[in-house]
Order: C-alpha cells, then sequence, then structure tokens
C-alpha cells in the first residue's frame, strides 16, 4: 500500500506533536521549589517571597541556657547595637518599634539601645524607652559639629536651592532638619564618641513594625558569614531629589578608581531599563536605593578609607543641602562601588515594615502582615519597587 505524501507528513506531525506533549507533561511534573539563595532572577515572574522563607545558612548562634541574658558579662553578644536617632515627640512611635523588636528577637538576645537626639532626651521618653527592654539603653546627644550645616554651604544658595526643587515636587526639601538628618546618617552617626568601639549597628526609626520572629543573633550571623550590611526593601528614588549625585561620584571615580571593588554591583546601581525617566533625570543612576530606615551593618565599612574620601567629596559638593540627597542612595552607591556585592545580605526572613511599603516573607513565623504585599499604600506606589533590578543584576545573597 502506498501511503500519500500528505498523510505521511500528517503521520509525522501528530507523532511530533505527541512527543512534544509527553514532553511538557513530564516538565511539569518536576519540583518547583524556591530558587537557590544566591541565584540571579533575570526574568521577575513572581515576587520571591511567596517562595517559603526560612532561616538563612548555618552557622546561627542561638540562645542556649543564659549565654545571651542581659547583664551576663561573658555573653555571646557580638560587637553591636541598636541605633535610633529619634525626637523626643516620637516617643510612642519609638515604643512601637521597640515593641516589635523586642518582642520578635532582641527580648532573646539582649543587644543594647542607644538612642540619639540633637536635643536633650526628656526624663519621659528615658523612663519609657528604658521600661521596654531588659537590655542595656543608652541616651547621646548629637555633636553640634555633626549636625550643623557646614560653613561651606552658602545660605542663600540653599534657599534658592529649595525654592526651585520644591517648585519640583521634591518631599521634604524645605524641611532644614531632613536636610540634617539625611547628612548625619551618610557620614556622621557611626563617629558619634558613644559609637566608636562599635561594630554593627541595627538602625531602628520609631513607627516599624516587625512581623516575623527572629531566633537567631542576627548580628552573630553577619559576623559569621562576613556581611557588611543588610537590608529588605530597594526602593526607586524620586530623581529631581539626587540629580547631581551620580555626576558627582563620576566625579570622585575618575581620581578615585582604586576604591572599585573588582566584585561590585555598579550594573545594579547604573541600570537604565528598570526605570528609564529616573535614569535619565539621575543621569545615569538607576536611583534604586536599599531602604535605609531599616539597615543592618558593619561601622567599619563607612570608616573605611574609601568611604571617607567619598563622603567628604560628596560634603563638599553640598547637595546634602542644593538639593536632597539622602542616606539610602548614598550608601548604597557607596556599597554598590566599593564593597564586595556577595557581602550584602537580604534578610528575607525578617518581615519588616515603614508605611507605606513592608516586606512579608512566606513564613509561618511571620504574623500581621499579608505574605507578598509591597505597599499598604495607593497601588501606584508597586512601582516604586526595584527588587527585581537588585535581583538581576546581583542576585540575592
Ligand atoms: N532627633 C532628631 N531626629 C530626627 C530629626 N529628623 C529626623 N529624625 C529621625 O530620623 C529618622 C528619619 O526621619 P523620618 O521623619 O522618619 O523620615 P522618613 O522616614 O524619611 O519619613 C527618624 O528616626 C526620625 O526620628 C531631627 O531633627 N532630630
Ligand atoms: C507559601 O508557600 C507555600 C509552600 O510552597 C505555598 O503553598 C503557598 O501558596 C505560599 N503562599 C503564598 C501566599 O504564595
Ligand atoms: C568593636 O568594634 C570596634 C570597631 O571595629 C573596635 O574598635 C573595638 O575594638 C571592638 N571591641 C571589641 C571588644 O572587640
Ligand atoms: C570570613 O573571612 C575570614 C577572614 O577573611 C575567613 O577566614 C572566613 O573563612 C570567612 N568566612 C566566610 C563564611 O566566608
Ligand atoms: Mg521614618
Amino acid at each position: 500500500m502506498v501511503v500519500p505524501r500528505p498523510i505521511r507528513l500528517l503521520t509525522l506531525i501528530s507523532a511530533f506533536l505527541f512527543l512534544w506533549l509527553v514532553y511538557q507533561i513530564f516538565k511539569s511534573d518536576l519540583p518547583h521549589g524556591s530558587p537557590p539563595k544566591e541565584e540571579k532572577i533575570t526574568n521577575w515572574v513572581k515576587d520571591p517571597n511567596l517562595d517559603p522563607t526560612d532561616e538563612p545558612p548555618e552557622p546561627l548562634r542561638r540562645v542556649i541556657g543564659n549565654n545571651y541574658a542581659p547583664n551576663n558579662p561573658d555573653s555571646s553578644r557580638v560587637n553591636a547595637t541598636l541605633m535610633a536617632l529619634v525626637r523626643n515627640n516620637e516617643i510612642d512611635a519609638m515604643l512601637q518599634s521597640m515593641r516589635d523588636l523586642e518582642r520578635t528577637w532582641n527580648s532573646k538576645f539582649n543587644y543594647p539601645w542607644l538612642f540619639l537626639n540633637d536635643e536633650p532626651f526628656t526624663d519621659e521618653f528615658k523612663e519609657k524607652t528604658s521600661a521596654a527592654t531588659r537590655a542595656e539603653v543608652r541616651y547621646e546627644l548629637v555633636p553640634k559639629e555633626h549636625w550643623d550645616m557646614p560653613s561651606w554651604i552658602n545660605r542663600d544658595l540653599y534657599d534658592e536651592s529649595v525654592e526651585v526643587l520644591k517648585a519640583q515636587g521634591v518631599q521634604y526639601m524645605d524641611r532644614f532638619s531632613y536636610h540634617q538628618m539625611c547628612r548625619w546618617n551618610s557620614g556622621f552617626f557611626y563617629k558619634h564618641p558613644a559609637l566608636l568601639s562599635t561594630k554593627y549597628y541595627w538602625r531602628v526609626e520609631p513607627n516599624v513594625r516587625f512581623f516575623c520572629d527572629v531566633d537567631y543573633d542576627v548580628f552573630g550571623w553577619m559576623q559569621d558569614h562576613n556581611k557588611t550590611y543588610g537590608y529588605t526593601i530597594n526602593l526607586y528614588d524620586s530623581p529631581e531629589s539626587v540629580a547631581g549625585l551620580w555626576p558627582a561620584t563620576e566625579k570622585f571615580l575618575a581620581v578615585h578608581k582604586e576604591h572599585l571593588h573588582p566584585n561590585n554591583a555598579i550594573q545594579w546601581l547604573t541600570d537604565k531599563e528598570g526605570r528609564p525617566e529616573n535614569f535619565e533625570k539621575a543621569h545615569g543612576y538607576s536611583t534604586c536605593h536599599f531602604w535605609s530606615n531599616f539597615e543592618i551593618g558593619d561601622m567599619d565599612f563607612w570608616r573605611s578609607e574609601a568611604y571617607e574620601k567619598y563622603f567628604n567629596h560628596l560634603d563638599r559638593a553640598g547637595g546634602f543641602w542644593y538639593e536632597r540627597w539622602g542616606d539610602a542612595p548614598v550608601h548604597s552607591i557607596a556599597l554598590g562601588l566599593f564593597e564586595d556585592k556577595s557581602k550584602i545580605h537580604w534578610f528575607r526572613d525578617i518581615g519588616y515594615q515603614h508605611v507605606p511599603f513592608l516586606h512579608c516573607p512566606n513564613s509561618s513565623k511571620c504574623r500581621g502582615c499579608e505574605t507578598g504585599k509591597f505597599t499598604d499604600g495607593e497601588s501606584f506606589l508597586q512601582k516604586e519597587d526595584c527588587r527585581a533590578v537588585y535581583f538581576k543584576h546581583v542576585g540575592m545573597h
């Protein structure tokens, strides 16, 4: 029997389709586990927070007996402190943050709290915050020379710049103390005499929330795993607030190439695709940054020669005043350029909220937040999320 040519072709196609179908069925049976921790996500299809989140890799330091008891002189605590710059009138908001962090973590590990302020703390502030923890608490004034507008800033030019950028919608541009706060968080907190003999810090702001129980020593983990910096959220910045920051950074790099780390994250800093209009307005900076109201870091990085020179360069350039450079983009750019990117850690297990953004992992240790939800505010805020850009260029370390 002779099979006509078109039929032969059809049979061939059917056989091929059958094999393809079998392959597809088999493929969908493969396990769909969460991606390995260090993997880069080149195609962001779903929030990694929806994947089950566990503790980071061993070694993990645990509470055993009284090794982390508050007054134990031989405790297992490493060289670290919790730290908050805060005003007296933020007492209730500060107590909210303390309650959450003590409940989820610090009541187990009892790291000291350090409160800093440009004005003396009231007795009420001291009494209420001391009562919110069993750990040691200290209260310190920010030295005037760390807080005041430096002599080389032209007050008239500052006033004019405030009007110009206010008209462009830069939030907080007209709040003098906001500029002071951003500059202090960029270049001074780790120079405070009360912090000089401390290595790691965890920055805590008033009115933040922590959702998940954390059962290992977070600072000990930073030390054991050689991490410099830990974050939870990556956000785009308002490009108008940092228009001159990248150009000033490029000037610095032109004469200080030696500080560029061979394993840097410059591709994250200079990503164009995520938000092209930000990249344009910020003259080559993606504006993607670690949201620094949460940060766990090694202050020896801020004390390094590279960062000290970089900060002084930026400080002289005047952008903390004539623009509204935040400590978040400044810290992020420095880390992305001068540090080994594998030393930057995503604390995916620490559920966190600072209005209007949150970080809510998929874990039975978390309560009070909706898994994977990124904002509590208007839905347009969703596009401020730039974790995808970070994971694409750097990965999830
Ligand atoms: N002592 C003091 N703390 C400040 C001042 N300005 C801001 N802060 C603190 O700096 C942090 C950031 O300020 P915040 O108003 O929360 O800014 P936002 O998070 O960017 O909206 C918070 O911990 C504030 O309590 C100030 O003038 N004095
Ligand atoms: C959390 O992870 C579990 C296990 O993989 C999954 O079944 C569940 O759908 C995840 N939760 C969310 C909100 O995605
Ligand atoms: C803590 O760390 C700081 C900064 O690295 C260092 O100067 C200090 O000596 C350390 N203290 C202890 C007890 O190790
Ligand atoms: C951390 O750094 C020290 C000193 O450079 C090294 O001995 C150690 O193996 C490193 N540990 C890890 C986990 O990378
Ligand atoms: Mg805040």
